[in-house]
């Protein structure tokens, strides 16, 4: 089996994948050195209270560990998968490539080039393999979560209930910040 970290939310995140509940979303990022990036996504699905595991694989440096995450997702129970890398990141378009589920892409701010090489490394997948690309950097990560959420709300109405919640929370953000403008 495969041995992921793995957060549900009565026991932390740094519990192991061998636990009667499934992850419902795999995130895979390409160093250690995304994480400051990836806690984007990993924040709102706990927010969230959806159940992950959480990996390092590298398209580039670990191609066969990369791929078993892609190649048995399913069968592990994951829905979505969530990929985060940086530089020629070709890590989303390794998991769509060996998955028919959906992958989201993250494209990481981590080279001299601040991510436009992430950014079309990640989005410009030929046609028949898509890769979901998000924006770059945190906020791309964040609404990883947040997508991988709504596509699991589709079908899951306690997960589309808590995200009518979190999205009236940020409108109510957004209001009080005009209530609050001195002008
Ligand atoms: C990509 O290039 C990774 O996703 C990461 O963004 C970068 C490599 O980072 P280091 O492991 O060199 O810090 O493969």
């Amino acid at each position: 089996s495969w041995d992921a970290a793995f957060y549900r939310k009565d026991i932390g995140a740094k519990a192991i994948a061998r636990l009667a509940i499934k992850p419902r979303v795999g995130v895979i990022m390409g160093s250690a050195s995304d994480l400051s990036v990836m806690e984007g996504t990993l924040n709102i699905l706990k927010k969230l209270e959806i159940p992950y595991e959480v990996t390092i694989a590298s398209a580039h440096r670990t191609p066969a560990r990369a791929e078993a995450f892609a190649a048995t997702a399913r069968e592990r129970g994951i829905s979505v998968i969530i990929a985060g890398a940086g530089h020629a990141a070709h890590l989303a378009g390794a998991m769509a490539a060996h998955t028919t589920l959906p992958v989201l892409g993250v494209p990481i701010d981590s080279s001299a080039l601040m991510g436009l090489d992430s950014l079309l490394s990640t989005v410009q997948m030929p046609p028949g393999v898509p890769v979901a690309t998000l924006a770059v950097g945190k906020p791309g990560a964040v609404n990883a979560g947040v997508l991988a959420a709504q596509i699991l709300g589709v079908s899951d109405p306690e997960i589309a209930e808590k995200l009518a919640q979190y999205k009236q929370v940020m409108a109510a953000k957004v209001d009080n910040s005009a209530d609050d403008l001195a002008l």
